[in-house]
């Protein structure tokens, strides 16, 4: 897979009102109570979001467990097929016959959540597989942090998804969910 290791991160402000792309190596942010980009350059304090495509190198074939800390909102999609990026998840669940399946899901119901952990479990091939990360932050702090760990934890333990493991990709079909 060629590319720089990280993730392709689109960062959006009330539908794009503002925008950014750049490459996002570390899956463990935390932006506090600012925007991700200054003020003074036009970002809000809230309502903005970040979406990160690309692709998770996965070293062993086994079970894996996802735990995505977050607060607010919040999705993890994995494909467990199909490496092209063009038919990215667009609703909850993915469409029928689709191989993308939706690990992790915080719609964050009560509008604004606190900080909390939620964890998804499925079986994935050694190789890679296209990925696909939601964060929405409402109001007050943000941060997320993206870990994964084999169901045994002698395989792959819990840590962060490093960054050696992922590699973005320019694709003009990224969207939000
Ligand atoms: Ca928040």
């Amino acid at each position: 897979m060629q590319g720089s290791p990280g993730l392709l991160a689109h960062y959006s402000w009330l539908d794009d009102s503002k925008s950014n792309w750049e490459v996002l190596e570390e899956l463990d942010q935390d932006y506090g109570t600012q925007p991700p980009y200054p003020q003074s350059e036009g970002w809000g304090l809230d309502e903005w979001s970040v979406t990160l495509t690309g692709y998770l190198y996965v070293p062993h074939a086994a079970d894996y467990i996802l735990t995505m800390t977050a607060d607010d909102q919040f999705s993890v999609w994995i494909n467990k097929g199909d490496l092209a990026m063009g038919d990215h998840p667009t609703a909850s669940p993915a469409a029928p016959g689709s191989d993308w399946v939706h690990v992790i899901d915080e719609p964050c119901s009560t509008f604004v959540c606190e900080e909390h952990a939620v964890t998804g479990t499925l079986t994935l091939a050694q190789g890679w597989h296209a990925l696909h990360v939601y964060y929405y932050d409402v109001s007050n702090s943000a941060a997320f942090k993206l870990e994964w760990q084999t169901t045994d934890n002698s395989i792959v333990p819990r840590a962060v998804i490093p960054s050696r493991c992922v590699r973005g990709v320019c694709s003009a079909r990224v969207r939000d969910p």
